[in-house]
């Protein structure tokens, strides 16, 4: 048996939940959970709401009221959505809560007192206006390394950390004022001391997903440096140092600390110590926006205190909503609270599970939510169940029949009925889950196929035991679908049991003992329905009144002339290409784009092409791109290509190299 330490991201206590957090990280860790809780393992689900910091000051500045105000409104709100989901948390606990002040404060104090924290005299950005240090999220700009808006600790665009100092064109969130630069000091942290562990930790760490190991890499191999760990603000856990009066721990470091404080209040309630599932295996579900959090500081401050690592960081992709960034400010966002208002909270889960792989982008869109939940739920697994109980009903008593004479069909479907726990299993315990829901779909698609052969409708007046083997083969599947959904579906999953008398999903190795002859099940009403249309019209009718318009950033897709006239592309010919070693992506291509020097570019293009069949190819260029570093490469533009399969845009051949597109 094998204890594991399941983690979500702690969500801002300064809104509630909407489809992405349950997308990336909840619904994950609660299906692995699930899993590995029926399989006899010993799970500590945990989170927390992250109270402190600039999102919360900030949001309750604009509503003029204190930060442990909108801490608590929202944490009571985060703590309903999430059981309205059905997510399996062991403990939820706030970074606000005595116990989280403590393990902050000594985790700090170890690390001073060891010498990896140290004073440190800097410069921060000061708003004249408002007379106050600027730290984090008071202060927007943009991006110095990908230009995009960012705010002053994050760049969303491309994930990097930052301190406020580094943005271009900052400005005073509050009241707009470009800020100053004022001598402050704070407390860093030696990270970069632990640069060379780091990058053992991420090389060496098999388990650690493409995403996250490829992200962290490339910003290892740009250096790291310290580490501010303290700010000038009053909404935060005091700095346990006498002489740093007025500073507080900044919300990163303590957020962390949230995971082993949520933790370490659940071993208080029962006695369990939860070092023990530390030490064996931890799995950390976070957004894929904060993996240069999880990936770099935290295994840093883990280090530098002589924990354990985690063994596992599982950074969930971005989720849109009909094709557009989701968005809080502009309300372009469905709520969790409002969603199970109108659909059971099972119908989501399956929906996004099995939309895309975690590791990939996913939309949430009001028609494809329709189709699948029609076609699959309804179409497919329901009406395989509808079928098979009111048959058994009907025919054989509300009894499973006998087995007997089986047909080389019907002995196929058994063998795919038995096998499918364990490549369920299999695809969880890989964190693929939705492969292990396609896998489900997949069987009771084939169930409803041999029910349609076998026709028991008719078989029931020609040939009683191949009715009887349609109807037994089809509880046994029936029975088998309620394990193996409990993980994903965990309410439609009890229902079936129901019916079939199961006492409890609890044991996922029970799925594999088939039911006997003779065993009584229940009467049965339909397990999904259809949505109908005018359901999903007035859903959608809803998300665009709720728009907030007012919010400045347009949300058309449309973009003018002159914003394409903004991006230069040229014909370019490859003249060189190479492997980037370490890399199974990435290529290095020289580039002659009608310039004096060729174009150092570097390209996603490795899976698709060998560099032997890019040199001298015309290709297609974006020639005033930032340069930018990739796996520690210079890259001075973009070869134009599709991304799923990797199809590279070749011009006519009678395009001259350097002509630009327009
Ligand atoms: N509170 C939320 C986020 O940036 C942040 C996560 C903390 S996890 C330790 O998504
Ligand atoms: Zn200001």
């Amino acid at each position: 048996m094998t204890k594991i330490f399941i983690s979500c991201a702690l969500p801002y206590a300064n809104g509630p939940c909407h489809l992405g957090h349950i997308r990336s990280t909840y619904l994950p860790a609660d299906i692995y959970a699930r899993y590995n809780r029926m399989i006899g393992n010993d799970v500590l689900l945990v989170c927390a709401t992250d109270e402190h910091g600039t999102p919360i000051a900030v949001k309750a500045d604009k509503e003029n009221k204190k930060p442990i105000e909108i801490a608590k409104r929202y944490h009571d709100l985060i703590v309903k959505d999430v059981e309205s989901m059905n997510i399996s948390l062991d403990n939820f606990t706030r970074t606000t809560d005595e116990i989280h002040y403590e393990i902050a404060q000594n985790f700090f104090k170890d690390l001073y007192d060891e010498g990896l924290i140290y004073r440190q005299d800097l410069e921060q950005l000061y708003c004249p206006n408002c007379n106050k240090f600027l730290p984090d999220r008071y202060v927007e700009g943009l991006c110095p390394v990908c230009g995009s808006e960012a705010r002053g600790d994050h760049c969303e665009k491309c994930g990097r950390a930052l301190d406020p100092t580094e943005l271009d064109e900052p400005h005073c969130i509050t009241c707009g004022t470009t800020p100053i630069i004022k001598d402050t000091y704070q407390y860093a942290f030696k990270l970069s001391e632990f640069e060379d562990d780091l990058k053992d930790y991420i090389a060496n760490n098999e388990n650690l997903p493409a995403n996250v190991r490829n992200y962290a890499m490339n910003w290892l191999e740009d250096g790291l440096n310290d580490w501010t760990l303290t700010r000038d603000m009053d909404w935060g856990i005091p700095v346990p140092l006498e002489e740093a009066k007025g500073k507080v721990l900044y919300v990163w470091i303590e957020a962390f600390l949230g995971y082993i404080s949520s933790a370490a209040q659940w071993s208080r309630k029962t006695g369990n110590k939860w070092e023990e599932y530390w030490n064996d295996f931890v799995v950390h579900f976070i957004g894929k926006d904060i993996i240069y959090h999880h990936s770099i500081f935290w295994p840093g401050l883990l280090k530098a205190h002589d924990c354990k690592l985690p063994d596992m960081i599982y950074a969930g992709e971005f989720l849109s909503l009909e094709g557009e960034k989701m968005s809080t400010s502009k309300n372009w966002v469905i709520w969790i609270a409002d969603f199970v208002k109108d659909f059971e909270p099972d119908l989501l889960r399956y929906f996004l599970t099995i939309n895309a792989p975690l590791n990939k982008d996913s939309d949430f869109s009001w028609d494809d939510f329709q189709r699948r939940n029609n076609d699959e739920l309804a179409d497919v697994i329901g009406n395989f169940l509808h079928r098979t109980f009111t048959f058994t009903r009907k025919f054989f008593d509300s009894k499973v029949p006998e087995y007997k004479n089986p047909s080389e069909e019907d002995e196929e479907f058994r063998k795919a009925i038995q096998e499918l726990p364990d490549a369920v299993g299999e695809y969880i315990t890989n964190f693929e889950f939705r492969e292990g829901l396609l896998e489900i779909f997949k069987v009771a698609k084939k169930g409803n196929k041999y029910f349609n052969d076998c026709e028991p409708w008719k078989a029931v007046k020609e040939d009683m035991q191949k009715a009887a083997n349609c109807l037994h083969l089809s509880n046994q599947l029936a029975k088998t679908l309620a394990y193996v959904l409990k993980p994903y579906l965990p309410t439609k999953a009890d229902e079936i049991a129901k019916i079939i008398n199961l006492n409890n999903l609890d044991d996922w190795e029970d799925a594999k003992v088939p039911l006997p002859e003779g065993y009584e099940i229940n009467k049965a009403k339909p397990l999904f329905k259809k949505i109908d249309d005018d359901v999903i019209d007035e859903e959608k009718k809803k998300l665009k009144e709720n728009l907030n318009e007012n919010e400045d950033e347009n949300m058309s897709d449309l973009i003018s002339i002159d914003d394409f006239d903004e991006v230069v592309i040229k014909i370019g010919q490859v003249l060189e290409a190479e492997k980037i070693e370490k890399s199974d992506k990435l290529l290095k291509l020289q580039v002659d784009i009608g310039e004096e020097k060729p174009r150092q570019i570097v390209a996603g293009l490795a899976k698709f092409y060998s560099p032997e069949e890019l040199v001298d190819r015309k290709v297609c260029v974006v020639a005033n791109l930032q340069p930018a570093k990739l796996f520690g490469t210079l890259s001075e533009g973009m070869i134009l290509a599709t991304g799923e399969s990797g199809a590279l845009l070749s011009p006519d051949e009678n395009a001259e190299i350097g002509e630009r597109i327009q």
